[in-house]
């Protein structure tokens, strides 16, 4: 039978058994496009407790825009190994370069990160970071909202989730990363935004700089190239894929060694 308060049970009683358990995680990723995802899915498959929190209702981030919208997507070798991993088919068009549809690549990066285990909840917006003030300043996790509570200008406070590792996964205006270095001067960060375009330095800078940027908070895919100031590459998309696969090893061996 269907009744409505049943459903209103049943929802309500298992997103609270979900944001229980996400009170605390391993990893957030902090976007769901193109290098959270590929993260996402590695930190997962290692077994690390990762959610991603994308502050839109869907995933993808800049895949489904395309070059100018059109809607094929360009991956260089050997990135578009990581794709074929995850079962998507690629076209050959080049000695080293390959396409393929954007919806494609978003539904196999999306499912794959979940398949492996990941948790994506859409919606919520990361729009500061927790910190403890040891030693040296560290990341200790994230503080989030609803986007629609964002959207609609009214002041709610909005909840902590805790964290190990915390990758800004945010694209061009490295979100996670603009707040930290704004709200916590002793971290000494500076998000310098990125510069133009040269595709090819862009994309093997963004794979060099992709790491720790201080404990606890790493960045990965555009984040890195406003960090460091380093080119935009426009659509061409493997440095994302393989930025998201280092920050994420890198992460691996940090909190498997610890
Ligand atoms: O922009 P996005 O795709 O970043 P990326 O993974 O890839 C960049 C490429 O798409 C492309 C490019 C290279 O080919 O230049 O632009 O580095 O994905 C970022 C995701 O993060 C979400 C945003 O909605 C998007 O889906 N996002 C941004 N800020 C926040 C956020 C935030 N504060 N909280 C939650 N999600």
């Amino acid at each position: 039978m269907i009744d409505e308060a049943t459903i209103t049970k049943i929802i309500t009683e298992k997103t609270a058994e979900d944001w229980v358990d996400l009170s605390e995680v391993d990893v957030v990723v902090v976007g769901a496009g193109p290098a959270g995802l590929t993260a996402a899915y590695y930190l997962a498959k290692a077994g690390l407790k990762t959610v991603i929190f994308e502050r839109k209702l869907s995933f993808g981030g800049g895949i489904g825009g395309g070059g100018m919208l059109f809607h094929k997507i360009v991956v260089q070798s050997p990135a578009h190994e990581i794709l074929r991993e995850m079962g998507c088919r690629l076209e050959r068009v080049d000695e080293n370069l390959y396409v393929v549809d954007g919806s494609v690549m978003i539904a196999k990066l999306a499912n794959s990160a979940l398949d492996a285990g990941a948790k994506i909840i859409l919606g919520v917006t990361v729009d500061d970071v927790i910190y403890r003030d040891g030693k040296s300043p560290c990341i200790a996790g994230v503080v989030i909202q609803w986007t629609a509570v964002i959207m609609a200008g009214i002041h709610v406070d909005p909840l902590g989730v805790k964290a190990k590792a915390v990758i800004d996964c945010t694209g061009h205006d490295a979100e996670v990363l603009s707040v930290a270095a704004r709200k916590i001067p002793e971290l000494n960060l500076f998000v310098q935004k990125e510069k133009s375009m040269w595709a090819a330095e862009g994309e093997k800078l963004i794979v060099e700089k992709t790491g720790e940027v201080c404990p606890g908070l790493y960045a990965a895919g555009m984040a890195v190239a406003a960090l460091h100031n380093t080119p935009r590459m426009g659509p061409i998309f493997g440095g994302m894929l393989l930025s998201g696969k280092k920050v994420a090893e890198i992460v691996i061996d940090k909190l498997k060694g610890e």
